[in-house]
């Protein structure tokens, strides 16, 4: 795969860890990982691993407030779903048959089969729905790039950057920003609109990240992101 090519492009400074981030207009895609109902609703893929879904609620609004910058500006965005064919045949069973979940993978719940494509529980929560016209990927594993057409998609809108958004914080969050960074793309994680259900785990992915000079990419408040956006119609 080829790394996304790195033209001259006038940047604006986002406060960031560890360094300022600078960020091109237009050129870094939004991208929110996997805000579907099966892990932020109860009775979803979440719920039936034992875990408080609550705590993914309060990454919603933040990511709500990015995608409205993103889509008045008329910048790329990404949604994922993690979601496997209803045969489950993109589901091996070293993912399915993991622990001691109330439910596996494929097994009906309340929002019908769990991370099944097509199933009620596998959409993007009603908050943050895609519009027409936002790209939506279809996810068999943990990171973004595995069994997928991001690169593909990300390379054809000119994307040098992502501004990282979604759940959870320490699984598919994190994933897709290594894969991303081992792909050429500079990575943001924005702070408030990210979470676990393990807010001690979100703390700690936090600083992985941002460690070492910035290993994986760089984090920011919501409000460092937002505040040096350039006007919509410049
Ligand atoms: C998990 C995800 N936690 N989207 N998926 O299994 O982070």
């Amino acid at each position: 795969m080829n790394a996304p090519s790195k033209q001259p492009h006038s940047s604006v400074r986002v406060q960031a860890r560890p360094f300022a981030f600078g960020l091109e207009p237009g050129r870094a895609a939004l991208v929110v990982i996997d805000m579907q109902r099966d892990f932020i609703e109860p009775g979803g893929f979440g719920a039936s691993l034992g875990n408080d879904v609550s705590h993914l609620q309060a990454a919603v609004e933040p990511t709500r407030a990015l995608l409205q910058a993103w889509r008045v500006r008329n910048w790329p965005i990404v949604h994922t779903r993690e979601s496997h064919a209803p045969d489950l045949s993109d589901c091996p069973a070293a993912k399915r048959d993991r622990g001691h979940p109330s439910l596996r993978i494929g097994d009906p719940g309340p929002m019908g089969r769990l991370l099944v494509r097509g199933e009620p529980g596998c959409d993007i929560i009603a908050e943050l729905a895609p519009l027409p016209g936002e790209t939506v990927i279809d996810k068999p594993g943990k990171g973004a790039f595995h069994a997928t057409a991001l690169m593909q998609v990300l390379q054809r809108l000119s994307v040098t950057q992502l501004v990282v958004a979604g759940v959870t914080t320490e699984v598919c969050v994190q994933s897709t920003m290594r894969e991303a960074n081992d792909r050429g793309f500079d990575c943001l994680l924005v702070e408030e609109a990210t979470a676990s259900y393990f807010p001690e785990f979100k703390s700690a992915t936090i600083e992985m990240i941002v460690a070492q000079g910035g290993i994986v990419g760089w984090a920011a408040p919501l409000k460092a992101v937002l505040q040096v956006l350039p006007d919509a119609a410049s």
